[in-house]
């Protein structure tokens, strides 16, 4: 692998003398007695010895220039595994890989060992981290902020199909060699307790939170480090703790025992990770968790700026706070309450400040997403801040009268608090209320955002809610995870492109170079095999790289449909036992994905599809032209194998649910060929590769509301339909299950009966017939040769490098500082 003129300071003898030391005094093994995992531990000790100094440097001199910054707030950062990403960062990829082999060991083995630090769900949580990723690399000064869970999302097996869940002790007994403590950062965070009237030495009468017990917030800090430069910026994560065992009023009533339980369960605040995805539930302890990020994060936030020299009226000059979603808004309650209660400003005084220093970021329009907290669980555990929301909405009141005089109609709808049997905080209202910017993350779902969710909000105030289309991390989702393509390109339009992705345009010329072709062509067959291996290795199933590689990889979600992909590879099963002049292609269906724990439906399309797997790649009838694997445990260091191997992406939501998509784009970039709906990101892909490089199918998004509006009737297309019918069919035979029927009719009575909310049946015959084009052009190896070039060569505005300078320019208002 080339790499870019390394960063930091590297001689080899030094270096292999700091793992042997690591080796001995951080893990207790000799070179003789170490083990492969104990000789990852020291390398990773070794480098971030290397990184921990260049992020101190990096917080010196930033602070010394005092220059504006970005904090971005997420519950959220699914970093992925850090050894190999900061070794092309640092430059240090080959040098490190030599100096491991004089140890007598191989880097790509010792890479392995890492457990991928899975500290969010999905697309929200890796773009967190494909943001810090570029901010570093751009040298955009920024701090992330989130939550140090014991346990990350839960790692998936499957069991007779059915997904089992098993805690993720992502750190191991030994802790995770990357990260280092901060103990001088801690924070004190209060809960629950009261509020009270007091009157100030200037004889003011005020209100002050009494908490009624406290817990400890403990930094620990990731380093995030800057592509081919000096930067290393801070991924702060907040352990919490319960300090002092004691609850204070409690123990003041004598309760001793009551009291320290009341602290063994503060404890558990940062313990796990909620495994939902686009669903809310609205527990306690996730609210608690939601508080303990916001406190921590503003505590230190306003730390750095004091210490810098700043005035509290400087604030917003000098620091933006992005909300990453509506999971961390109870910072903006919690600012206010630190700016008048503690630092003594009057509401307008505060104001001006709060509402110019936080921006939020829209992530979903699926009303089960959008989080709504009861009243009366937030007056319990933050009595202060639920007084300031009233406020804040009593003014905000105010204003709606003023637009819009006596429409009690449209009070209700905008009102930041829901009337109702029980009243509702809707944060997404606050939000917006509250904050400078408000942005959607692809330009479809943005107009959305404007359109259906905040249509008054955007009178309101004109100008406030802007676009910014997702991006991905180029250095981790091509330079690292596809070597082979890597080095092509670096061939043709040198090594310049990780840090600036439009230049891949320059490949375009080569789309119709039969050399070339032939060459990518080859380094994705080469990348087919290297996945085939794993697959067989690990599930024990033989792969063909000559079959057509079609991929879907996310969560399980039905807004996602991975039952009509399900329903398509059922499609073909009946196709090619029952229709004598039916062809296909060699096809291998790929899919990756895991279900929240309490989603039975979602469960059972997984145990659908592993049923269904069973059978086909077992059935001599199908002459191996059917292939199926549900690749367990999906995680970023899988999609980092997963996409380089793809020919086909499946981007196939219902029109108008997917926010954006960022697995979309991955896939585009690694030369996958996009099957999708004219929803979120897939219609800029369109854009960009052109209608002729790109398979587009489905209803759009007005006629998915029209279809709705109108009443969707799934049994006019069951009957309509007999390819759809035998498919759905099919669901209800043991043909799957032998000696069971029965057991995966949930989901055709889903379709049928619940109503298909998700319009599965609606698109089915386009997308059948989108798949048969596919077929048809993967057969002419030249046509798909230039086809998969093209999407290669034509992606590179989505780059997170390009999303960041997108917030820098029209958001956050940021200089880059260059480090020495
Ligand atoms: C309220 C809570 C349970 C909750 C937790 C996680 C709600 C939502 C989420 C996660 C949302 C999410 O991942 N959204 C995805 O964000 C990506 C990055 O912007 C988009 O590309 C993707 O379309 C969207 O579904």
């Amino acid at each position: 692998m080339t790499t870019r003129g390394q960063t930091q300071q590297f001689d080899k003898a030094l270096f292999k003398a700091s793992v042997e030391k690591h080796l001995v005094t951080t893990y207790a093994k000799t070179p003789e007695t170490a083990d492969s995992r104990s000789w990852y531990l020291a390398v990773g000790k070794a480098l971030a010895e290397i990184s921990t100094g260049s992020l101190l440097e990096t917080e010196k001199q930033i602070a010394e220039q005092n220059v504006r910054s970005v904090n971005y707030l997420s519950l959220e950062f699914l970093i992925g595994r850090l050894t190999g990403n900061n070794l092309i960062s640092m430059g240090l990829y080959e040098e490190v890989s030599a100096a491991v082999e004089e140890l007598g060991l191989n880097l790509t083995d010792l890479l392995e060992e890492e457990r991928d630090p899975a500290l969010g769900n999905g697309g929200l949580g890796r773009l967190a981290a494909c943001f810090m990723d570029s901010l570093a690399a751009q040298e955009y000064p920024a701090v992330g902020y989130g939550l140090h869970y014991e346990y990350g999302l839960f790692s998936q097996s499957f069991e007779g199909g059915h997904q089992v869940e098993v805690p993720d002790a992502w750190r191991g007994i030994e802790g995770y060699p990357w990260e280092v403590v901060r103990p001088e950062l801690g924070q004190t965070v209060g809960l629950f307790g009261s509020v009270e009237t007091y009157t100030d030495k200037a004889g003011t009468s005020c209100r002050r939170w009494v908490p009624a017990m406290t817990v400890e917030g403990v930094a620990w800090d990731l380093p995030i480090v800057g592509y081919d430069n000096k930067s290393v910026y801070p991924l702060r994560l907040w352990e919490c703790r319960s300090p002092a065992p004691f609850n204070l009023a409690r123990f003041n009533d004598g309760d001793y025992v009551g009291a320290q339980y009341g602290q063994l369960e503060a404890g558990n605040v940062t313990k796990v990770l909620y495994p939902n995805d686009n669903h809310d539930q609205g527990k306690t302890l996730r609210l608690m968790q939601q508080y303990f990020h916001c406190a921590c994060s503003v505590a230190d936030i306003l730390r750095r700026h004091f210490a810098a020299g700043n005035k509290i009226e400087d604030l917003a000059k000098l620091e933006s706070i992005q909300l990453n979603d509506t999971h961390p808004t109870i910072a903006i309650p919690e600012l206010m309450r630190i700016l008048i209660d503690e630092h003594k400003l009057g509401w307008d005084a505060a104001w001006a400040i709060s509402s110019k220093v936080f921006a939020y970021t829209n992530h979903t329009l699926l009303p089960e997403a959008l989080e709504r907290w009861s009243e009366s669980l937030i007056a319990d555990m933050l009595p202060r801040h639920m007084e300031i929301i009233f406020e804040i909405n009593h003014r905000f009141m105010t204003l709606v009268e003023e637009k819009w005089p006596g429409n009690n109609e449209i009070k209700r709808k905008l009102s930041i608090i829901e009337e109702g049997q029980q009243r509702m905080v809707r944060m997404a209202n606050l939000c917006v209320v509250s904050t400078y910017a408000v942005n959607g993350v692809a330009a479809l779902h943005s107009e959305l955002v404007k359109r259906d969710l905040f249509p008054e909000f955007n009178e309101l105030f004109p100008g406030r809610l802007h676009n910014v289309t997702n991006g991905v991390t180029p250095r981790r989702w091509l330079k690292f995870c596809n070597p082979g393509l890597t080095e092509l390109v670096n061939e043709k339009i040198g090594t310049e492109w990780p840090a600036k992705l439009e230049q891949l345009s320059g490949l375009a010329k080569f789309a119709e170079d039969k050399k070339f072709q032939k060459r990518y062509l080859a380094v994705k067959k080469d990348n087919k095999q290297r996945f085939a291996d794993w697959v067989q290795d690990n599930m024990g199933i033989e792969l063909d790289t000559n079959a057509i590689f079609d991929v879907q990889i996310k969560r399980l979600h039905e807004y996602k449909r991975q039952h009509l992909n399900l329903l398509h590879i059922l499609s073909l099963y009946h196709r090619l036992l029952n229709e004598p002049t039916f062809d296909m292609h060699p096809r291998v269906f790929i899919f990756a994905a895991k279900a929240a724990p309490g989603y039975a439906l979602a469960k059972d399309i997984i145990f659908a599809i592993n049923k269904v797997a069973d059978k086909v790649n077992n059935d001599p009838r199908l002459g191996g032209k059917l292939k199926v694997v549900f690749v367990p445990d999906y995680r970023v260091s899988l999609a980092e194998i997963i996409i380089p191997a793809a020919d086909v992406s499946e981007q196939i939501s219902t029109a108008g649910l997917e926010a954006s998509g960022t697995g979309n784009m991955k896939l585009a970039l690694n030369g996958a060929l996009t099957i999708g709906t004219m929803d979120g990101a897939n219609v800029e892909i369109r854009e960009e590769v052109g209608d002729e490089n790109i398979f587009i199918f489905g209803l759009l998004v007005d006629e998915v509301l029209k279809q709705k509006e109108e009443g969707h009737d799934p049994y006019r297309y069951y009957h309509a339909d007999s390819l759809l019918r035998a498919s759905l069919d099919l669901l209800n035979t043991d043909e799957f299950t032998p000696g069971n029927p029965g057991q995966l009719s949930a989901i055709r009575q889903n379709l049928l009966d619940g109503g298909d909310p998700y319009l599965v049946l609606a698109d089915f015959a386009d997308y059948v017939k989108a798949h048969e084009k596919i077929d048809a052009e993967y057969r002419d190896q030249a046509t798909w040769a230039r086809k998969t070039i093209l999407n290669t060569a034509l992606v590179g505005k989505f780059s997170s490098d390009r999303s960041i300078r997108d917030y820098v320019n029209n958001i956050w208002k940021l200089k880059a500082v260059s480090v020495k």
